[in-house]
């Protein structure tokens, strides 16, 4: 079953800039669907949680600080391939690096702000799913365009 379920963040540049809707777009236009989305501040523990791979790296208290600044959106995105997918649509970690067609490659100029996190395996997608949103709060529900959309053959 190839159907994933990955962690998106609009980080607060994002939507400080006022083009939170505009990265949401680009997800949302391949026809992933999105099971949860809510917008929040988050928390220095839940930032330790979210980033625990990176403490005692140079940049993890920039990091944290950027990230706890201002509200980001959080969204649960499900479709196949997810986490690489979305990975794909939003570029190489720094601005400066990502390609042109990209979240970070169109819309901006940084390393650090960088606009987007994205889980990078099924593991972090689980866990990090996990500590942005309830199970509940994880919604299932069919669009009537699914079956234009993806098919038996992308379930794998
Ligand atoms: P990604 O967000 O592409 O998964 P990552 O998990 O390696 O990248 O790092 C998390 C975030 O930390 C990244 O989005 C931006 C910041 N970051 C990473 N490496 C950095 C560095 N060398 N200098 C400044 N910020 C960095
Ligand atoms: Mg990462």
């Amino acid at each position: 079953m190839s159907i994933e379920r990955t962690l998106i963040l609009i980080k607060p540049d994002g939507v400080q800039r006022g083009i939170a809707g505009e990265i949401i777009s680009r997800f949302e236009r391949t026809g992933m669907k999105i099971v949860g989305m809510k917008l929040m501040t988050m928390s220095p523990e839940l930032a330790a949680k979210h980033y625990e791979a990176h403490v005692g790296k140079g940049f993890y208290q920039g990091l944290v600080k950027f990230m706890t600044s201002s509200p980001l959106v959080a969204l649960a995105i499900e479709g196949p391939k997810a986490v690489d997918n979305c990975r794909k649509l939003m570029g190489k970690t720094f601005c400066t690096d990502a390609q042109g067609g990209t979240i970070r490659g169109d819309f901006g100029v940084s390393r650090g702000l960088n606009l987007v996190h994205g889980s990078d395996s099924a593991e972090s997608a689980k866990r990090e799913l996990g500590l942005f949103f309830k199970p509940e709060e994880m919604l299932e529900y069919s669009r009537a365009v699914d079956a234009w959309t993806w098919n038996d053959e992308d379930k794998g």
